[in-house]
């Protein structure tokens, strides 16, 4: 493995089988020979943000360590969406699997294809809730502390931790 370089990525998935697709694609980033998953956060079901016309969402957060640069870490993202069968239609739109890369190191990138930090996470609750139970003192770039920020957040309410015992996805057909 190269240089280990820390990484923090976001899942979300709103259409099927939506807690099957997040662990099938956090199995497939393990097992990649230069990514090692470090910490996750729980699950939470959140409701759709910019787009709201779908379904809700599952979310998570989780670091990892790896040997991969950011472009090539991005690739193996998109090879794993490609895989699970996801479909670029309507931009913030359903999906079957989202994986986004927040934070790398901390650099600062932008390429026409990668910008780090991702510049809307800030205003997410979908994203701050679940980082702040695995970076409970992250600073943001920007200089706000992750508590701070959340607090300032007005869509607080539509981010609830989920429990797969809750049951009702496992038994929906695909695509209801
Ligand atoms: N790209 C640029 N920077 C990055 C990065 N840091 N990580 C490029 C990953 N990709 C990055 O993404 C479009 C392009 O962004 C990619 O080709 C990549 O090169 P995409 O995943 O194809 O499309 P998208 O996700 O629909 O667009 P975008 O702009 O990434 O959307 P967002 O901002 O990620 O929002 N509501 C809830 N509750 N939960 C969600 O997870 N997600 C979105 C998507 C909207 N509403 C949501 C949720
Ligand atoms: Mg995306």
């Amino acid at each position: 493995m190269g240089n280990l370089n820390s990484a923090v990525i976001g899942i979300g998935s709103n259409i099927g089988d939506r807690y099957r697709h997040i662990t099938s694609a956090m199995k497939e980033l393990e097992q990649h020979p230069e990514i090692t998953i470090e910490k996750k956060s729980s699950i939470y079901e959140t409701d759709p943000v910019g787009y709201t016309e779908q379904e809700a969402f599952l979310n998570a957060v989780f670091r990892i360590t790896t040997g991969l640069e950011a472009v090539a870490l991005l690739d193996v993202l998109q090879g794993v969406e490609h895989e699970l069968g996801r479909r670029r239609e309507i931009r913030w739109g359903p999906r079957t699997i989202d994986l986004d890369i927040l934070l790398y190191n901390d650099e600062n990138i932008e390429l026409e294809r990668l910008i780090v930090p991702h510049p809307r996470m800030h205003e997410r609750s979908f994203v701050l809730i679940p980082l702040k139970e695995i970076e409970p003192d992250l600073v943001l770039p920007g200089g706000c502390r992750i508590d701070d920020c959340i607090q300032d957040l007005s869509d607080k309410e539509g981010v609830r931790k989920w429990r797969k015992s809750s049951g009702a996805d496992e038994s929906a057909p695909f695509g209801s």
